[in-house]
């Protein structure tokens, strides 16, 4: 795992709010990560427990990718693969900040012929606001223009705010909350299968159609800076601790939010 990043993509990461790391996984890192992921994804399927947006498949939106969230919770492959402290290093050294806490991990599977993934931003869904929030996004296939591969409009994450303008059938919908970034030019971030994309949690991005027979999978965890505090949002947290939280509040529960890596 090529996870000591480097002071050029630290700079990439820090002015553009994204950095393509290739081959971060090596071949063997890259098989186990397909099969766990795969086998999580699975098992979370049969289990419909509401965790994946699946429950209706001809929805717009389950077309756009199968999304299972917290997978780690479930599959204790998974959890092995997220607790891993050197993706926290890599995180973390990225967005420059001291400790990292894993904010929720995500399987995304973008079907054949799936639909794109409108532009969005993500922090403002989570229950913590925060400027250094971010996200790894590993290829378990070669992401092309082709098969939708993320795209990201560079600066973004300095001047967007926290207000959720969500995520709709319509990809361009962003931009009515965001009327000065319509004439932004995007750029693609395609990698080989086994690379890593970072991106910060308030950067715009969408992903395009998967025009091919095969499927592109992602398998992806968001991080939160320790020390983030509770904004009043419910996202994704249990609701006995969310309920628990008091506006103001550290989320800080190793069980909900483990830290997974702080600088020595
Ligand atoms: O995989 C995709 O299509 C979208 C990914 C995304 O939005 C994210 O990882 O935050
Ligand atoms: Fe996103």
């Amino acid at each position: 795992m090529k996870y000591k990043v480097t002071q050029e993509q630290k700079d990439f990461y820090q002015k553009n709010g994204f950095v393509v790391i290739e081959d971060f996984l090596d071949a063997k890192e890259l098989e186990t990560w397909r099969t766990v992921t795969e086998d999580a994804v699975r098992q979370r399927l049969i289990e419909r427990n509401g965790l994946t947006n699946q429950d209706d498949p001809d929805r717009y939106y389950s077309q756009v990718f199968v999304q299972c969230v917290r997978l780690a919770d479930t599959h204790e492959g998974m959890a092995k693969l997220m607790l891993d402290e050197r993706l926290g290093e890599a995180a973390a050294s990225l967005a420059g900040i001291d400790g990292i806490r894993i904010w929720h991990d995500q399987a995304l599977f973008k079907q054949p012929y799936g639909n794109p993934t409108g532009w969005h931003l993500d922090n403002p869904y989570w229950s913590f606001f925060s400027r250094d929030a971010i996200s790894i996004w590993v290829a378990l296939d070669r992401a092309t223009l082709a098969n939708g591969c993320l795209w990201y409009m560079p600066g973004t994450h300095k001047i967007a705010r926290f207000d959720n303008a969500g995520i709709g059938e319509n990809i361009a919908s962003l931009f009515k909350v965001y009327p000065e970034w319509k004439n932004n030019k995007a750029v693609p971030a395609p990698c080989p299968a086994g690379s890593a994309v970072f991106h910060n949690g308030l950067i715009a991005h969408g992903a395009g159609a998967n025009m091919t027979p095969s499927p592109r999978r992602a398998m992806t965890c968001a991080y939160m800076p320790d020390g983030s505090t509770f904004n009043g949002q419910q996202n994704v947290l249990p609701d006995d601790y969310f309920k628990s939280l008091q506006m103001g509040d550290p989320i800080d529960d190793p069980k909900q939010v483990p830290l997974i890596w702080k600088r020595a």
